[in-house]
């Protein structure tokens, strides 16, 4: 990749709903473009960008998959992004690094959840943005109709730049509504095409269309503009500049439609990408911070100006080992350089600059701005780090990660099992920031967290594939908590008389409610002396400890105050262990007259759904001992906000999917802690009870 100029890059990625063609789509590029020499299937598992073993299994991308490659003398860096909505943040993070993106629309489904979450990427990151309408050869494609749903629901400002010839199993081809010229395949999937005039059938339309999309482009070049309302014929070449312009400056999205199985407009897409797309000088600067201080400074896209990188993706092959993805924002480095992790101020040698093309890479010796490439074997850098050269210490703003929604237990089958789990849930960890692990406190559970059940499915099965750890896994505990609705008062006192020296302690304790989240207080109100004040230490953690393991069905015992007001000691066989002892007498008895309850936590749950599909998910919250608080507008879907008992939301990710077809989402935050109704108590009274046996 030597001799290249920024001028020549285009860095983008290919976002969508999960299946509308993005692999298909990368693959029909590489092959137009001369990179493969066969076309390969994703349903034959051999596409160069779903590579990995659990995207084969399921054929569906789980992971952005880079591919690198000239065409016509540009260097195009292709993020291909999974659809599927556990793995959305992986199409965030591609967002976040590119400078142009194509959505593709299936042609028969037209704008659908995850489409509207990748739109707002766009918006968001501010992208130069195309639209694929794809899978036009497939039956019920229908071009007029994913275009006006596009208009409709996403942005009015996507017009087609290119009108389909025919549709479904009739598909041959496409008329660029511009120039005027067709595109008629041969159909045997290679590249090749015919090149003619307007079909006589399409003249109109194609003619609606040019107008429609000359009124935008001009919108981008006031002298353009003027000239164009004076009525001047504006020519071809002057309308082409416009047209960057305007996709550039986020004025106007260009629709295509294509179909990439038989390799049908798939040139067309990728000539746009070169003409229209933005190479990395045309972004505006990019935000960072500057040292320690929340000083934000631009980085503007300059070759000459210090390196500056960030890594938004890295990847752990059992046999390669790890590789780390960055983009350059400004500056160039050379292999032979050292590179310098600001972010955690270490500074690392570059082996080489891998130019990836799916699984596979090849060497090069610089970077400029614009580039992706991975670095094999930087240790210490993670995702969201800033790599740059030593000296600066300008860092990229980290990135927001999504709330876990869907958890399981995990339970490692042996004790070998159990060795090798840690560095296992290390290493996916290290390649997923929207994993998480934690062993609870307060259940005993080890926990592994993610964005639905898929997602886990896929963290379960590498780890037990590419790390040979085999695990059992379980819906988890509720982190149920005990508390008291009265105040009562009990006597604890322990006395032990053996052969030599005895026990002794003596408390009163009373135990009062305290109001929900506020803890366990402990006050001394001993007078005279009756419990001497070195014993009164011992007498609260005996307390505290006794809380920890509950009263009434082993959960932690909360939000109460207990005042030590009585007690009686012995010169001689009084102990700290003593009172230890005689504090969790006390303490058990007084709150087991204090009316014992459970609590249980409670989540704020946020679920988005299409209107027609609202009234399910009330119907099923309602039953869910949910509380509805409010259904608010958000475009054209709806969010219903509510609060639920966290014990009925464990597999909510799996039942939202099945109520909406997948056209749900939702999220969620703990809230707070509420009384358990006493039909449920008891059912988890007698569990703990049971368990207790058990262990005896
Ligand atoms: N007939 C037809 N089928 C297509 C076309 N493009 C993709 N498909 C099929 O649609 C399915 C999904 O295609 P993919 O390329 O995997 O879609 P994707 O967007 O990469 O899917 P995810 O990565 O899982 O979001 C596969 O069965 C493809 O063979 C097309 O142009 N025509
Ligand atoms: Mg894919």
């Amino acid at each position: 990749m030597g001799n290249r100029k920024p001028e020549d890059i285009r860095t983008l990625a290919l976002v969508s709903h999960g299946g509308a063609g993005k692999t298909s789509l990368t693959e029909a590029m590489l092959f137009d473009s001369g990179v493969i020499t066969r076309m390969g299937k994703v349903d034959d598992k051999n596409t160069v960008s779903d590579f990995d073993p659990e995207e084969q299994k399921r054929s569906i991308s789980i992971n952005s998959s880079l591919s690198s490659f000239s065409y016509k003398g540009r260097t195009i860096h292709l993020l291909d992004t999974p659809g599927f909505s556990d793995f959305y943040f992986e199409q965030r993070a591609a967002m976040r690094v590119v400078d142009a993106a194509i959505v593709a629309v299936n042609a028969s489904s037209g704008v659908e959840v995850q489409t509207r979450k990748v739109w707002e990427f766009s918006e968001e990151f501010k992208v130069a943005t195309m639209f694929y309408i794809s899978r036009m050869d497939k039956e019920h494609a229908n071009f007029e109709n994913a275009v006006s749903d596009i208009q409709g629901g996403l942005t009015n400002k996507a017009l087609p730049l290119y009108l389909p010839i025919g549709g479904e199993a009739s598909f041959k081809g496409l008329v660029n509504v511009l120039t005027g010229r067709s595109y008629t395949y041969k159909g045997d999937g290679t590249k090749d095409f015919a090149e003619g005039d307007v079909p006589a059938e399409m003249a109109d339309a194609v003619s609606a269309a040019r107008d429609e999309l000359i009124e935008r482009i001009v919108e981008a070049d006031d002298d353009l503009m003027m000239r164009y309302l004076d009525g001047e014929t504006l020519s071809e070449e002057e309308l082409e500049t416009a047209l960057r312009k305007a996709v550039i400056s986020r004025m106007v999205f260009p629709v295509i439609p294509a179909a990439s199985l038989p390799n049908i407009g798939v040139v067309q897409i990728l000539d746009a990408i070169c003409r229209y797309f933005p190479s990395p000088l045309d972004m505006p600067p990019r935000n960072a911070v500057k040292g320690d201080a929340d000083e934000v400074i631009e980085i503007a896209p300059d070759i000459n100006a210090p390196f500056m990188s960030l890594c938004f993706k890295v990847m752990v092959d059992p046999y390669v080992g790890k590789l780390s993805f960055i983009r350059a924002f400004s500056g160039q480095l050379r292999s032979d350089q050292m590179i310098y992790n600001v972010t955690k101020g270490v500074e690392e040698r570059i082996s080489s600059f891998r130019v990836m093309r799916g699984k596979e890479g090849t060497d090069s010796k610089e970077i400029i701005v614009g580039d992706i490439a991975a670095i094999p074997k930087l240790d210490s850098t993670t995702v969201a780090d800033t790599l740059s050269v030593k000296g600066q210490d300008n860092r990229f703003p980290p990135i927001k990660l999504p709330k876990p929604v869907y958890s399981l237990a995990i339970f490692p089958k042996s004790r070998a099992d159990e060795d090798k789990l840690g560095n296992a849930v290390r290493k996916i960890l290290e390649e997923d920031m929207t994993l998480k692990f934690a062993k609870y406190q307060d259940t005993g559970d080890s926990i592994l967290s993610g964005m639905g059940d898929m997602h886990l499915d896929v963290a379960l099965s590498r780890i037990k594939d590419r790390y040979k750890v085999d695990l059992d896994t379980k819906v988890p505990k509720v982190a149920y908590r005990e508390t008291i609705k009265k105040t009562a008062k009990a006597q604890g006192k322990y006395k032990k008389q053996t052969g030599g020296r005895g026990q002794y302690g003596d408390v009163h304790f009373e135990l009062s409610p305290r109001e929900r989240g506020s803890g366990i207080t402990f006050e001394d109100k001993v007078v005279g002396g009756v419990v001497p004040k070195n014993f009164i230490p011992a007498s609260e953690k005996g307390l505290r400890e006794a809380a920890q393991k509950g009263v009434i069905a082993g959960y932690p015992a909360v939000d109460f105050n207990c005042a030590i007001f009585d007690g009686s000691y012995h010169d001689v066989d009084s102990s700290e262990m003593a009172f230890k002892i005689a504090a969790s007498m006390a303490f058990k008895k007084a709150f087991a007259d204090a009316s014992p309850i459970l609590i249980e936590p409670i989540m704020n749950i946020f679920v988005t759904v299409p209107e027609d599909a609202v009234g399910d998910v009330m119907g099923d919250l309602n039953s869910r001992r949910g509380r509805i608080l409010g259904i608010d507008p958000e475009g054209r879907l709806q969010v219903v906000r509510a609060q639920c008992p966290q014990a009925e939301l464990f597999r909510y990710a799996i039942i939202l999917r099945s109520l909406t077809s997948g056209r749900g989402t939702f999220s969620m935050e703990s809230s707070h802690y509420e009384e358990v109704p006493p039909d449920i108590a008891k059912k988890v009274i007698d569990a703990a009870e049971k368990v207790a046996d058990e262990e005896e």
